[in-house]
């Protein structure tokens, strides 16, 4: 079985400031998708920012950026709905006004740090159907063992998502949350329904590596990325993208298990032509 590479290049926590090679214009998104699609990823999660570098849900500029990224790359383009901590629920159901191919789904409210990242079960009610509507496939997160339960419930209340297959991502490490642990990730695995296709992991910070290893063992696909890590390894921080999803390519073509191809992820996670 092949790994399916996402990068989530941005996020919305890191500042410009403290982090200027932050892919955070147009041009410097293009530029490290291309990369980035070069060095073995097949979807990108995308958070984009405003001309002051702060994160926005701007529908505008989420559309200019699908557009751009879809002219540039054949990358699948899912579009985060996580936003950032304080953008309002409404503002996050309408960033599929953009058409991704793809949408973050969060299952549930979590910790997160020192805020709250907030998922009432009717937000997630309302963002599961209006995908299903637009045809888009939601990337289920899970940043806690309840939120398997979550998306057993969504799956129970509303059928299958658009596209007919369950991916879901564990996002661990971030503080208050689920740990990025190996021994975690795997009961988070254990507990899946058996409705979900595929799962992947990312590793906040320094759990990066240890979840990406962990995740390629034990048969899950990977995410990577500025959102969840800038640093290389000790000493050295990141300053492209694609240095993540390259090292996560020669792991996992090391492990006998290359990188999918955009046109291969895009039959495994049901994603519409367009
Ligand atoms: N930025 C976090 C509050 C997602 O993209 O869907 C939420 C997040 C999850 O990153
Ligand atoms: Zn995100």
């Amino acid at each position: 079985m092949s790994t399916l590479i996402t990068v989530a290049p941005t996020g919305a926590e890191h500042a410009k400031a403290d982090v200027p090679q932050l892919p955070t214009t147009l041009d410097k998104l293009v530029e490290t998708a291309r990369s980035c699609e070069a060095a073995g990823a097949a979807m990108i999660h995308l958070h984009i920012r405003d001309a002051e570098h702060r994160p926005t849900l701007d529908v505008g500029l989420l559309t200019a950026a699908v557009d751009a990224v879809r002219e540039a790359t054949d990358l699948i383009v899912q579009l985060s709905t996580g936003g950032s901590v304080h953008d309002p629920l409404e503002n996050r159901l309408k960033v599929l006004d953009a058409a991704p191919d793809s949408c973050s789904l969060t299952c549930g409210t979590t910790n997160f740090g020192d805020d709250v990242f907030m998922n009432p079960h009717g937000f997630m009610s309302e963002l599961y159907v209006l995908a299903q509507e637009r045809e888009v496939v939601p990337e289920f997160e899970l940043f806690e063992l309840g939120h398997v339960a979550a998306l057993s419930r969504l799956i129970n209340a509303h059928g299958l998502p658009y596209g007919g297959t369950v991916h879901v991502d564990f996002v661990t490490g971030v503080p208050g949350a689920m740990p990025g642990t190996p021994a975690a990730l795997m009961a988070g695995v254990a507990m899946l329904p058996p409705e979900v296709t595929s799962w992947s992991a990312t590793g906040i910070g320094r759990t990066h590596l240890p979840i990406l290893a962990t995740a390629l063992a034990a048969g899950g696909h990977a995410r990577v990325g500025m959102e969840d890590n800038i640093v290389y390894a000790k000493g050295q921080i990141v300053q492209d993208n694609s240095e993540l999803v390259a090292r996560a390519a020669r792991l996992a073509t090391e492990l006998q298990r290359p990188p999918m191809t955009t046109t291969e992820a895009r039959a495994f996670l049901g994603i519409k032509a367009r």
